[in-house]
């Protein structure tokens, strides 16, 4: 398999730890959507990464649907539970967490991406996108309290999601203190990070 991304996105991060986790070998293949030159086109009309390339050539996206597929490919270390309710709770976080970035890329592109002249840029969009972070962050703050995990006893994707939203934030947005304001986040990003599949795909 091929994982067409990039270091920064938040997004490819996502899947990369899940490959870890679930101890698949890939080959992972950089590419800069934002380049005129780029060929992701050709893989994904969207124009977006992450996408897996399958042996035989066959492309997947987006980033919960890899997920969702690498689950199943390997027992080991199971990170979307196969009962209805306990599945449907950690699809819950990842569309959090996944809104999260969602509300921060849109902020970000409006305010900085070169496409848009200055005078274009709108405060009030900025300023909406920013309330869905915040609130995001905040749910995830009282969703986790001071449990271990986010979901169940074990880490999940769940965890993940939230771990590499939250990473991709201090990257981004160091202004947005969400450790200071939520330490039962920090403590859990702190645990994450200890694993091999966090502390190699922080963003570059
Ligand atoms: N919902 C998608 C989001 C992917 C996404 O927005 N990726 C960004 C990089 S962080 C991208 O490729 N953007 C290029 C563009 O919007 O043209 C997923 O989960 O994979």
């Amino acid at each position: 398999m091929k994982l067409i991304g990039s270091g920064t996105s938040p997004y490819v991060r996502k899947v990369r730890v899940v490959l870890a986790e679930k101890r698949l070998d890939y080959q992972f293949v950089t590419e800069d959507v934002w380049a005129d030159t780029t060929a992701i086109g050709q893989s994904n009309p969207l124009g977006k990464v992450p996408c897996l390339l399958m042996e035989g050539g066959d492309a997947m996206f987006d980033s919960r649907v890899i997920v969702e597929y690498l689950d199943t490919l390997s027992p080991v270390g199971k990170l979307i539970p196969q009962q209805s309710r306990e599945r449907a709770e950690v699809k819950s976080w990842e569309a959090l967490a996944d809104g999260v970035m969602d509300a921060g890329v849109l902020w970000r592109l409006e305010a900085t991406w070169p496409g848009r002249a200055d005078g274009e840029r709108s405060q009030a969009w900025i300023d909406r996108q920013r309330g869905k972070v915040e609130a995001g962050i905040a749910a995830m703050a009282k969703g986790l309290g001071d449990k271990p995990f986010c979901s169940g006893i074990h880490p999940s994707l769940s965890d993940i999601a939230v771990g590499c939203a939250l990473g991709w934030l201090g990257f981004r947005f160091p202004e947005i203190d969400w450790r200071g304001r939520h330490p039962n986040l920090g403590k859990l990003h702190d645990k994450l990070m200890l694993r091999p599949s966090f502390s190699e795909t922080r963003p570059v």
